[in-house]
């Protein structure tokens, strides 16, 4: 489910129909409660059938003590990839990055590298909106036909952990009914982009994953 290259983190996969999720909390070491730790990163049908929403979390199991202070990292890039053909290299990015309270979306546009390095695009106004801050309403911008937000959200994810590491080990055989929540309670930092489907094109079928990647 997962690939750590020292700094880079990447949440795989997803394949058809506009509708996939990746989870990838508990991270390598290298990244583990980094600001680049992914942990999540959902596709799904956006306000309306002609949309698609991709959501990318990082920063796991923040305690609401400390998510008043978290902030993304200015030099980390939250890239979202979108494989319109099949071939599993991307064929489209869209790339979100923190400057200054702000977060600057770029694309989706054909990157000019693929793999594991990447640079931002250029030719393309990018987008931005105010973070939220911790506990205020949803600062969400528009722009052709667009959204973005960036901010701290509760994180959306469910799982037993304790459980699941006592299966692994050999301690217990079956999830307790019912289970503990591991995540409960706890937020993570977000960005959440809608675009319409005209814009990523292809298909209809795509493969979608999202990296994190640091300034070098
Ligand atoms: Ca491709
Ligand atoms: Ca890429």
């Amino acid at each position: 489910m997962k690939k750590v290259k020292i700094l880079l983190g990447v949440a795989i996969l997803g394949v058809a129909g506009f509708f996939v999720i990746a989870a990838d909390h508990i991270d390598a070491p290298a990244v583990t409660g980094g600001t680049s730790d992914i942990t999540d990163f959902y596709a799904f049908q956006g306000s309306n059938t002609n949309n698609i929403a991709f959501v990318a979390n990082v920063q796991g199991l923040l305690a609401p003590a400390d998510t008043g202070a978290a902030s993304f990292d200015e030099n980390v890039m939250i890239e979202i990839n979108i494989d319109t053909d099949g071939d599993a290299v991307e064929d489209l990015v869209i790339q979100a990055a923190p400057r200054d309270g702000k977060m600057y979306f770029f694309g989706p546009a054909a990157p000019a590298t693929t793999g594991t390095s990447s640079t931002f695009l250029t030719g393309v106004t990018p987008n931005t909106v105010d973070i939220t801050s911790y506990g205020s309403s949803a600062v969400v911008a528009t722009n052709g036909g667009m959204s973005f937000f960036a901010g701290p959200r509760d994180d959306p994810f469910f799982f037993d952990f304790g459980a699941y590491s006592a299966i692994i080990a050999g301690e217990a055989t079956s999830f307790d009914n019912p289970g503990m929540d591991t995540f409960a309670g706890s937020n993570v930092m977000s960005i959440v982009v809608e675009v319409p489907k005209s814009m990523i094109g292809g298909s209809g079928n795509i493969n979608t994953w999202v990296e994190t990647k640091r300034k070098q």
